[in-house]
């Protein structure tokens, strides 16, 4: 018979003294690495209370599968506690990313249908193309001066990711790959930043509790919130505006915004919560994982050719038609699988259970919050053989790969910008490899650190060569 809950191994009983030791071995910004840590040293399933964040914590695939194919219609994952308490502090709707239940879900088939459907493929496909375009013209402009573009490429990154999800959310552009960049713009993306940084101190406490401390951290937390539904209405409006205006005629692309108006199945106000979230979740996402991804095929030099060789021959094929050609790159959408292995944005997946589910022969409860470690399970050599190695190609060999690729989550609550993401970056790279040689410094060693999402640890150097 499988054995009761409370003997799984782990420490869940001293929640706050387990707060304090975690602070002191490492702190937050080494949580991913504390926990395979935990897993090395209970095994592949533990148990853990840290001040009032409950949890048990799973890394082998089967598991996983295990526990989404229990979730049910209406997963639910945790509630970043301050987010909550933004949005009720401010008495602003919540969007998809924190409603829950029924309302949760009928707004959730709706925004499917724009951002998420295979039918919306087509009508992204040109406009995230464009965007690749003119980063590689800024980046040819720029290396025409000395012959490449070499620095930390984060910031230009971040004004891509901008300015990639505004244009399949709005239809129209923003100019951020121009020379002058709109201070706004500037803004928004140091407030998505400081929004994830500030939130990460936050997450083991009681919203309720945070409103009371007024702590430092909480007001900027505020700001940074305050800064995104700023700019992100602005946007809205200037669409609204057109729409109403008749400005564009329905021919036209009216963005992911506007046909969501044109549709009038959802109130305005929802609409908006549910856009802004998935702007500012358009942008250290895709950025950081671009980043990564240049900063491995500059170390595999042979994978980057055969990735580029991959991609001219699509081209050859396709006559340039993107859509087409990203039919026939395998290798290129192995990449960013194999890329967020490595790299993951979420350090878990986490998920309430709704009846009882056994686990490594456990019975776990009904309620309870499992979280799958998406960084330790990409890191488990049990998992992925030889796991230090980016391989891509392991991705394409034959035989059935069942919950290893969970980097956008899995289900009906699964990332909700991944169409719009994966063609963001299958787009991007392959016009860079187009173009340019990837290259880096090979001597530095690039950690990751916990900033609510995974980030480098230091900054990544790399340099651009025109073919
Ligand atoms: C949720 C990863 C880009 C918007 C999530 C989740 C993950 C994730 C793991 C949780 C899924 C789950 O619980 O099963 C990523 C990665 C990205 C990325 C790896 C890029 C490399 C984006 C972009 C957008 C976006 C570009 C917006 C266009 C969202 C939203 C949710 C979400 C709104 C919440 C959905 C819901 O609760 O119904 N993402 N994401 N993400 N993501 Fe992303
Ligand atoms: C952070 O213990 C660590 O995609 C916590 O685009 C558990 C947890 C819960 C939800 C996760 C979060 C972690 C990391 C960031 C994620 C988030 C769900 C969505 C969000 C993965 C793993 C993200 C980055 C969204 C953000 C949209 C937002 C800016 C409006």
């Amino acid at each position: 018979a499988p054995r009761p809950f409370n003997q799984v191994p782990g420490e869940w009983r001293a929640g706050w003294l387990n707060l304090y030791r975690f602070w002191r071995e490492g702190g937050l910004s080494t949580l991913h690495l504390s926990m395979a840590g935990k897993f090395r040293r209970f095994g592949p399933i533990y148990r853990e209370k840290l001040g009032t964040y409950e949890s048990v914590n799973i890394v082998t695939p089967g598991d996983a599968a295990t526990l989404f194919q229990a979730e049910g219609a209406l997963p639910e994952r945790f509630r970043v506690p301050p987010w909550v308490a933004y949005r009720d502090f401010r008495n602003k709707p919540y969007g998809v990313l924190l409603k829950t239940g029924e309302a949760w879900r009928s707004e959730r088939l709706l925004l499917n249908k724009e951002a998420l459907a295979p039918a919306a493929v087509p009508g992204f496909v040109p406009l995230l193309s464009a965007v690749g375009e003119d980063f590689v013209r800024r980046a040819r402009a720029q290396a025409g001066l000395s012959g490449c573009w070499s620095g930390d490429f984060s910031q230009e990154l971040f004004r891509f990711a901008l300015e990639s999800v505004c244009h399949v959310l709005y239809g129209g552009r923003l100019g951020l790959l121009q020379d002058f960049v709109q201070p706004e713009a500037q803004r928004f993306i140091e407030a998505v930043s400081r929004m994830f940084h500030t939130t990460a101190p936050m997450l083991y406490l009681p919203p309720a509790l945070l409103r009371r401390l007024r702590s430092h951290t909480w007001r900027q937390h505020v700001q940074a919130w305050d800064a995104i539904f700023y700019q992100a209405d602005k946007c809205i409006q200037n669409v609204y505006r057109d729409l109403r205006l008749q400005r564009k005629s329905r021919q036209e692309h009216v963005g992911i915004l506007g046909n969501l108006i044109l549709r009038d199945k959802l109130p305005l106000d929802d609409i908006r919560a549910s856009v802004t979230e998935m702007m500012a979740g358009g942008v250290d996402t895709t950025s950081m994982t671009l980043q990564w991804a240049m900063l491995e095929l500059a170390r595999a030099p042979g994978v980057q050719e055969q990735l580029r060789a991959e991609v001219l021959a699509a081209k050859r094929e396709a006559g340039g038609d993107r859509e087409k050609m990203l039919k026939s790159t395998r290798l290129l959408k192995a990449t960013i699988k194999e890329t967020l292995r490595l790299h993951p944005v979420a350090v878990t997946l986490q998920r309430y259970t709704t009846q009882e589910v056994i686990l490594q022969d456990y019975r776990i409860p009904p309620g309870t919050l499992v979280q799958v470690g998406l960084y330790a399970m990409g890191r488990d050599p049990a998992v992925f053989p030889r796991p230090e190695r980016f391989l891509p190609q392991r991705w394409l060999q034959a035989g059935p790969k069942p919950f290893l690729g969970l980097g956008f989550g899995f289900g009906p609550r699964q990332c909700l910008g991944r169409r719009v993401a994966e063609l963001e970056m299958q787009l991007f790279l392959m016009h860079i490899l187009e173009n340019f040689k990837i290259e880096t410094m090979r001597a530095v060693e690039i950690g990751t650190k916990f900033d609510l999402i995974l980030v480098p640890d230091q900054p990544i150097q790399l340099t651009l060569r025109p073919l």
